[in-house]
């Protein structure tokens, strides 16, 4: 390991990169002084091809999805990884998790990991190899493993239910993730607690051509045992379900949902799920599936109705309901007149609505349950001290042929994390450079702002007219432009989200106790509205990111290498594409022409003082001064450094390596020294 590090320290620090050409540069930062858009893609198709998928823009790791098992995440990689400088060795999702850890543990600070990419980019993928990073290296006692091993298995779990097969990705989240790892003082994993976004409810009921609903239906079917399915009351066929088989892809090869099932289920069993949460769970699984099933006819009155009743009486038994009580209202609607309530039939579209209404609510409702369980099975009360590395997996980017309210939210969300992104690099770096009264060429960016501004705005925002739309007495006029969009693409229904009342009260008087949690009767007695799915999203981002802004930041850019989930293909175009809107070359420029690192003087002084006679062991004038004499003394040159008014800044990597490598070597001389000077005593 040791030898490793040097060579690769002295490759590094010669600048000699001799295989250069062939596998490019590991850090954007040393691509020669033109840096084109060209240029940033011709080094990650290079690197691409030689399967080194990832490379730096200084601490940013750009990473590029292989599509294929790489052996890069053995246990000899974690271990290579370890306590080591960030760029001592070859770019790797690893070094961005052990320097945030390392940080962590010396500053005692909380951090996070924002990981962004189009759907499809590899994101998940990450965030699994750093929880795993962690799981293996951090110190560990025996009484801890078990915390270890949920937040670990929380993943399985959350995928089943949260995943699906979409035409972009096999394995693509449906709902956005943040979860907290929490750390006692001597960095030992103790928890965690996870915040779920946005679950894409709609995918219950309806899937496009070429997709599949969530994992977890099809895993009980092809893996549940006999025993349990005859139970529940299901067939393994899932082609038999409306609700799985609309894709057309029920059977789909690329996911092994019988293995799946197993992974699932043991997961369960180490998340702290007793027998009777999982007969509930699953019961609502099953009944969803029986949902789907049920079928309506129009009676003489043109009012619906269910002629078979084999589902109902399933569902019934499942949730716990009367069959009669759940028929009726699938098909009828209480009106709540001043004094007295009314109940009218439904027609049989509103009773479709209606059913899938009931779907969404419970699948939804059930997975925020699912969360809070798995939170409640992170907790550790014994920790009190704890510092935190906060992995935020959001769904990525998506474009289809034909896009909804579930792509708004989901591109919403992406903008206003790139805002974030360029708060605190772009926007942040150029700011300090002027506090600092660092000289300083501004460097252009676009800001998109102005995106997230045209969404959310108050009163002037999308949601916001969506919001006014759908709170409107009666139905909105064909002037408005809302309910062309309306025509278009469903946006106000799906932002209202209504569960008819009769059906509320069904699931709140269910004896199913999962959805007794979910289904609050308080909820039947609250008569104001509830905010809309539009505004309830836009508050829980702003509340994500008030904790994200309150940690150290790392980044990691996904990137989509082509379209058909091949291995060993480089699409040119999608990369450029990518490159652009993730404003990678900005990033870049702001990197080269800047400063590659900074540190506070008494920082910088207080680790490197050994290398100079005047520092060393103590400086008694102000850090700053301490700080020139050291550079001076170990030869910087002008052109190497700047020095601000709190802070030195260093150009180059090669710089701090250099440094970094003296110190490693003086330290190894003083101990040979004292060694020597003890030697017999
Ligand atoms: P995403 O999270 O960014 O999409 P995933 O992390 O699910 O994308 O990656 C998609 C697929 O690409 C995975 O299922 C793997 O097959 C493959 N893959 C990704 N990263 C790697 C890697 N490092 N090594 C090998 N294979 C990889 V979305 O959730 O759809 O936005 O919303
Ligand atoms: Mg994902």
């Amino acid at each position: 390991k040791e030898e490793v590090r040097r060579r690769h320290i002295r490759l590094h620090m010669e600048g000699a990169l001799t295989a250069r050409d062939k596998v490019g540069v590991q850090d954007f930062v040393l691509l020669d002084a033109y840096t084109s858009e060209s240029a940033f893609v011709d080094n990650l198709r290079k690197r691409f091809s030689e399967n080194l998928i990832y490379t730096y823009i200084g601490t940013l790791l750009v990473s590029v999805n292989p599509y294929q098992e790489l052996g890069i995440y053995t246990m000899n990689q974690m271990e290579l990884y370890q306590g080591v400088n960030f760029f001592e060795l070859p770019p790797h999702v690893y070094a961005i998790a052990d320097n945030a850890y390392r940080m962590m543990c010396s500053e005692l600070n909380n951090h996070f990991i924002l990981i962004s990419g189009e759907s499809g980019a590899g994101k998940t993928e990450a965030s699994k190899k750093i929880l795993q990073y962690f799981a293996v290296t951090c110190p560990m006692t025996e009484s801890l493993q078990i915390a270890r091993d949920r937040l670990l298995l929380s993943n399985p779990v959350l995928e089943a239910f949260g995943n699906a097969k979409t035409l972009r990705n096999d394995n693509s989240s449906r709902f956005g993730k943040y979860m907290d790892i929490q750390f006692d003082f001597q960095g030992i994993p103790v928890g965690g607690h996870i915040i779920s976004y946005l679950i894409e409810k709609s995918r219950v009921v309806y899937q496009n051509q070429g997709e599949r609903n969530f994992h977890i239906f099809y895993q009980l079917l092809a893996g549940g045992e006999a025993e349990r399915l005859a139970y529940l009351g299901l067939e393994r066929d899932p082609q038999l379900y409306k609700y799985l088989s609309q894709g057309h892809c029920a059977k789909e090869l690329s996911t092994n949902d019988k293995n799946d099932w197993k992974t699932v289920c043991n997961a369960f069993s180490v998340i702290d799920f007793t027998e009777g949460d999982l007969e509930n769970l699953f019961g609502i699984i099953a009944s969803v599936l029986h949902l789907g099933n049920v079928c309506f006819q129009e009676d003489d009155q043109g009012c619906a109705a269910i002629p078979d009743t084999h589902e109902i009486k399933w569902i019934a038994k499942l949730l716990g309901v009367y069959p009669s009580v759940l028929l009726e209202a699938l098909t009828h609607r209480k009106i709540e007149a001043k004094t007295e309530q009314v109940i009218c039939p439904l027609t049989l579209e509103l009773s479709v609505y209606a059913r899938d209404a009931m779907a969404k609510a419970v699948y939804g409702r059930t997975f925020t349950w699912l969360v809070n369980k798995i939170n409640s099975s992170l907790v550790n009360k014994d920790c009190t001290q704890k510092t935190v590395i906060g992995l935020l997996d959001i769904y990525g980017f998506e474009v289809f042929d034909k896009n909804g309210f579930e792509q708004f939210c989901i591109n919403y969300c992406n903008e206003k994390l790139q805002q974030l992104l360029i708060e605190r690099t772009l926007k942040a770096e150029q700011a300090e450079y002027e506090t600092e009264g660092i000289e300083w060429e501004p460097i252009q960016y676009f800001n998109n702002k102005i995106i997230c501004d045209l969404v959310e705005e108050r009163h002037k925002g999308i949601i916001s007219i969506l919001d006014e739309e759908c709170i409107r007495p009666g139905p909105a006029t064909d002037l408005s432009f809302l309910e062309k969009l309306e025509e278009k693409v469903g946006f106000l229904e799906k932002n209202n989200d209504l569960l008819y009342r009769h059906l509320k009260e069904v699931l709140c008087r269910c004896q199913n106790s999962i959805l007794r949690e979910c289904f609050l009767v308080a909820e039947l007695e609250n008569r104001r509205r509830p905010p809309t799915v539009g505004t309830q999203f836009k508050n829980s981002l702003s509340s994500l990111l008030e904790i994200l802004i309150s940690k150290e930041p790392s980044y990691i850019r996904c990137i989509k290498p082509n379209e058909r989930k091949e291995p060993s293909k480089f699409d040119d175009f999608l990369v450029r594409h990518q490159i652009k809107y993730l404003g990678l070359m900005e990033h870049l420029r702001v990197r080269r022409a800047g400063f590659a690192y900074r540190r506070k003087y008494e920082h910088f002084l207080q680790r490197y003082k050994s290398l100079c006679p005047d520092t060393w062991p103590h400086w008694h004038g102000p850090p700053g001064e301490g700080v020139e004499r050291l550079i001076k003394y170990i030869g910087y040159k002008p052109e190497e450094y700047k020095l601000g008014k709190t802070k030195i800044f260093i150009r180059f990597p090669r710089t701090l390596f250099a440094t970094e490598d003296a110190f490693e070597f003086s330290k190894h001389q003083l101990v040979a020294r004292i060694q020597a000077t003890y030697k017999g005593c």
